[in-house]
């Protein structure tokens, strides 16, 4: 139930932005993206769930910060989505130690916000990838009855939270297992590097998740691998969910992740894999996580996030316009 002004209680208003003076023919970000009034119907809407121990907790609002230098129009794909309703919702309050009263505010916060407007495209900003576990709950719980998953991933994320709590390592055992997510409609893009271990892949492909390492992207081109992944996610769902770990790319296109390694994704992979999901009648929500503000370097992961959102709301755009190309 929301409040009586409107708003969720456990949703702090976006930060103030100093808005960009504006410039002729140019629809900067920061003046297209304002704050949500909570009554207005809207397209699109950016969340903060800013939960993590490092420098991810800080990333929405420096994304925010980043989005200030940006415009509208998207060169890579010669379209402007300048018509498309975005808002910023701002952040989830978050508790100071207690990441289970994180989690559960993230659940209750989006649970709410998506019971006032149940037809915008909710991009939820991490926050570290433990996020995606409340966030996918909420949104099910709320708009779905079943619901497909593409995760972009260095990483299984299937560590059994049993052992040391739910943390970036174990969003999506938590899923599998409390029976939110069916492994048959779920695809992970983009593993590769040195890090997990072969108990967890195995787990993975177990519960009948399909893998599409890094490699695999590169040999058969980023086009196919989405078309496959839409197939199998959307394959008896309602919806897909897509969970974007920044740690899925390459060290220079991601350097501000706790977990980078050499032979990820490249920027070009990454942003028609984006465009190309937001055009999907069925792609309804997504999460980016994992972005290390204090990591970063020249925030070109921040930058790289601002390009991936506005890659998706191109696809989002052509997805409400009916254009197809
Ligand atoms: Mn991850």
């Amino acid at each position: 139930m929301a409040p009586e002004n409107g708003r969720v209680e456990l949703m702090l208003p976006p930060p103030v932005i100093t808005k960009t003076r504006p410039i002729q023919h140019y629809n900067m970000l920061s003046n297209w993206i304002t704050p949500w009034d909570y009554e207005e119907s809207i397209d699109a809407a950016i969340i903060g769930a800013p939960y993590g121990y490092t420098g991810e907790a800080a990333a929405p609002n420096v994304i925010r910060q980043i989005l200030r230098r940006f415009a509208t129009r998207n060169a890579n794909f010669d379209t402007d989505p300048v018509d498309l309703k975005v808002r910023d919702i701002g952040n989830v309050a978050m508790h100071p130690t207690n990441v289970y009263r994180c989690h559960e505010n993230i659940e209750n916060a989006l649970t709410d916000v998506y019971n006032i407007d149940s037809g915008f495209v909710p991009i939820v900003l991490g926050g570290d990838h433990s996020v995606a576990a409340p966030s996918f709950r909420a949104f099910k719980g709320a708009r779905s009855e079943t619901v497909g998953l593409i995760d972009f991933d260095a990483h299984p994320d299937t560590r059994d939270w049993r052992t040391n709590g739910p943390g970036s390592g174990t969003p999506f055992r938590q899923l599998l297992e409390g029976g939110h997510l069916d492994g048959n409609n779920a695809v992970q893009i983009g593993f590769h590097g040195f890090l997990g271990s072969s108990e967890l892949f195995e787990f993975n492909k177990g519960h009948g998740i399909s893998l599409y390492p890094s490699a695999q992207v590169r040999r058969r081109g980023i086009r196919d691998i989405i078309k496959e992944a839409l197939d199998k996610a959307s394959d008896g769902t309602d919806s897909i969910y897509i969970s974007l770990d920044i740690d899925v790319m390459d060290t220079p296109w991601g350097p501000g992740t706790g977990g980078e390694a050499p032979g990820g994704l490249d920027s070009h992979e990454i942003l028609e894999a984006m465009y190309l999901l937001g055009r999907h009648p069925k792609v309804k929500v997504m999460d980016l996580v994992e972005i290390d503000c204090i990591k970063d370097v020249r925030d070109v992961t921040s930058k790289l996030a601002v390009n991936i959102i506005m890659s998706f709301l191109t696809g989002v755009n052509e997805r409400k316009q009916r254009v197809y190309r």
